[in-house]
């Protein structure tokens, strides 16, 4: 469990904090009960996520990859936000200058209450037409196999950034500019090993940001930050909002 002292500094940062930056992945959904992709609830019918989110993937076997959304948008569905999402919902209000970066697709921080945000490798209750390329939002329950569009019959696939897929230059621009400008980052619930986000506490800590990390296990980023605080994000990300 992360040590008072540890906790006690990170609460201290945070009270002289001008800008804040935090930046999220599975693991702040795992205590909602959404699976992560890395841990041992991570795969589905042995696949890994890395064989399934990609392009060739949806090119090769659309209705396999679809099977995939349709389990995990059944499954999301039927989860809420925890006490971590609505500590970061909490943040945003209490700094003017505060980014979320969210790697996650499950929605849950919007849920929470989270607006200013980027949802940095999409978000599963949006679909993109594969032939007109429009964005709409889809809540269907199951989601038709295959889901075609209503604009143009094209093939829907789901709006979300793959592997082998670059990020959007709108959030790559905006989450290097809150990275660069802040004095204070979380990092809560990430392995460390998808790019570009992995490089993210990087830049901040470039920056001259205090950093700190928030996860169950050592990662990549351990040896970086300033702080690791180990515990389950919905148990410590509330201790440092502390009123
Ligand atoms: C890009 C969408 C460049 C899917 C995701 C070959 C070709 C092209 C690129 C590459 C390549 N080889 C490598 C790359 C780069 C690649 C990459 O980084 N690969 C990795 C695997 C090495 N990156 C990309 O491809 C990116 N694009 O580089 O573009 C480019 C430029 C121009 C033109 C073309 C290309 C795109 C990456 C985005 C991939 N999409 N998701 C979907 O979600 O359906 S990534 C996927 O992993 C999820 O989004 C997830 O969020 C993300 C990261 O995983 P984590 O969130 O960290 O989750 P994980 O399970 O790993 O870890 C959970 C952590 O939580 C653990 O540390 C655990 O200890 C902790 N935890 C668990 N429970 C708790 C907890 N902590 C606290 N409390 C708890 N209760
Ligand atoms: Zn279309």
């Amino acid at each position: 469990m992360a040590s008072s002292s540890d906790l006690g500094l990170v609460r201290e940062k945070l009270a002289t904090a001008r800008s804040v930056v935090v930046l999220t992945g599975a693991g702040i959904s795992a205590d909602s009960g959404v699976p992560t992709f890395r841990g041992a609830d991570g795969l589905w019918r042995n696949f890994r996520a890395e064989d399934l989110a990609t392009p060739e993937a949806f090119a090769r076997d659309p209705r396999l990859v679809w099977e995939w959304y349709n389990w995990r948008r059944e499954l999301i569905a039927t989860k809420q936000p925890n006490a971590a999402h609505e500590a970061v919902a909490e943040l945003e209000r209490q700094y003017s200058h505060f980014w979320l970066i969210t790697q996650n697709v499950d929605g849950l921080h919007r849920t929470a209450g989270s607006h200013k945000l980027s949802e940095i490798h999409g978000n599963i209750w949006r679909v993109r037409c594969t032939d007109c390329r429009q964005v709409v939002d889809n809540h269907d329950v199951p989601i038709h196999i295959l889901p075609m569009c209503d604009h143009c019959h094209g093939l829907l696939r789901p709006h979300i950034v793959w592997f082998g897929e670059s990020l959007t230059e709108d959030d790559l621009r905006q989450c290097d500019a809150a990275l660069r400008s802040c004095d204070l980052c979380l990092i809560i619930g990430t392995s460390g090993v998808v790019y570009p986000a992995a490089g993210f506490a990087s830049i901040a800590k470039e920056a001259g940001a205090f950093v700190a990390e928030i996860n169950l296990d050592v990662t990549p980023h351990t040896g970086l930050v300033d702080v690791s605080l180990q515990g389950r994000a919905k148990d410590v990300v509330p201790l440092l909002i502390g009123s």
